[in-house]
């Protein structure tokens, strides 16, 4: 039993190793800073309880002659007090360097940024196009391949925390204060990050997902997400869309040309176009449009959105297949 048991415990605990959200995986300037700390830190660890483990087993099943030389004097000096200070010393200031690198990538940033604000239980993002224009969208951030990226993270509630371990270190979110955090895709592709402060109930469902593209791709895709909904494509669609706003949904949340102007909840303007629902909560589908309108007490309990399982089936339907047409 117990020689399954250990290899299968191996195995697990190595699977967090890789992956969407891990801080091993570097794709950002700061992670990649970060990761040889990781590994630093480890070596010499294991290097230090290796040789501990020896000296003990030295001391209880050694020699006599070896035993001895181990009951002196130095080993007290020595192993108790000169490595540790030298060994932790050394790793403190190394660490201390390493650790500099968010704030020395500080500056580095170009261009307008953009401004992320942490909710119960979802991120309001902020962006400005190249010409100054300010749009929102949520729970999902893209970056350009190559640029270092002013993120200011702020709240309006309580302490949260940004953390996309692929890009960086986490830097928590405080009400009152604006938080600087630079971030530099180093190359394409998408990641996980999570909310990494304890904020209440939902926090473990309070993801995103970090999608970093190359300039010009990123451009375009700026410049498609700061325009107004696309326009409904089928009778289905328009209905949908009558159903969005006799339901009150525009109390909440804002799709833009359609007059319903909320910021209570996520800007929904392109939310058909993201990688996932509700802060990663659910995957981008229709199915999980609709599961979300019925049960999202369930999915996520205790969030600020009200459950509408009056809607008929047919109801839902029509309104999910408008919610996923909008890309
Ligand atoms: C009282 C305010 C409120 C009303 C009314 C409301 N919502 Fe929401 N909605 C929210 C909040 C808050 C969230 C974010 C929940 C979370 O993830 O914690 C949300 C999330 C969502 C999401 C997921 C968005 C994303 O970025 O993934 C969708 C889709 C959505 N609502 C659709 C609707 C529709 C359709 C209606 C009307 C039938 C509606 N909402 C009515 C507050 C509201
Ligand atoms: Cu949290």
């Amino acid at each position: 039993m117990r020689r399954n048991l250990l290899p299968l415990a191996a195995a697990l605990s190595l699977s967090g190793c890789a992956g969407v959200q891990s801080a091993l995986s570097p794709s950002g300037a700061e992670a990649a800073e970060i990761d040889p700390l990781f590994w630093t830190v480890t070596g010499i660890s294991a290097a230090v309880t290796g040789l501990v483990t020896i000296l003990v087993a030295i001391a209880i099943f050694g020699p006599p002659a070896w035993r001895a030389r181990l009951a002196g004097g130095w080993i007290v000096w020595g192993g108790g007090i000169v490595f540790p200070v030298v060994v932790l010393s050394g790793l403190f200031v190394y660490g201390l360097i390493v650790l500099q690198a968010g704030a020395t990538r500080a500056g580095t940033a170009e261009g307008p940024g953009v401004t992320i604000t942490g909710k119960r239980w979802w991120w309001d993002v902020v962006y400005t196009t190249p010409d100054g224009r300010e749009f929102r969208s949520a729970n999902e951030l893209r970056l350009p391949v190559g640029r270092a990226v002013a993120i200011r993270l702020e709240s309006d509630n309580v302490i949260h925390s940004f953390w996309a371990p692929q890009l960086a270190g986490k830097l928590d979110m405080i009400p009152g204060r604006t938080n600087v955090l630079t971030l530099e895709a180093t190359e394409p592709g998408a990641s996980r990050g999570q909310c990494a402060e304890y904020c209440g109930g939902a926090h473990a469902l309070m993801s995103f997902w970090v999608v970093a593209l190359p300039q010009d791709q990123y451009d375009d895709w700026l410049e498609r997400e700061a325009a107004d909904a696309r326009e409904p494509q089928t009778a289905a669609q328009a209905r949908g869309r009558e159903l969005f706003l006799e339901n009150g949904c525009g109390a909440c949340h804002t799709i833009r040309g359609t007059g319903a102007e909320g910021v209570l909840g996520p800007d929904l303007t392109h939310v058909g176009g993201r990688l996932s629902l509700a802060a990663a909560a659910l995957p981008n589908s229709r199915a999980a449009f609709a599961a979300w309108l019925v049960e999202n007490d369930h999915i996520k309990p205790e969030n600020l959105m009200p459950e509408y399982g009056y809607l008929e089936p047919d109801e839902l339907d029509t309104l999910s297949a408008y919610l996923e047409s909008l890309e």
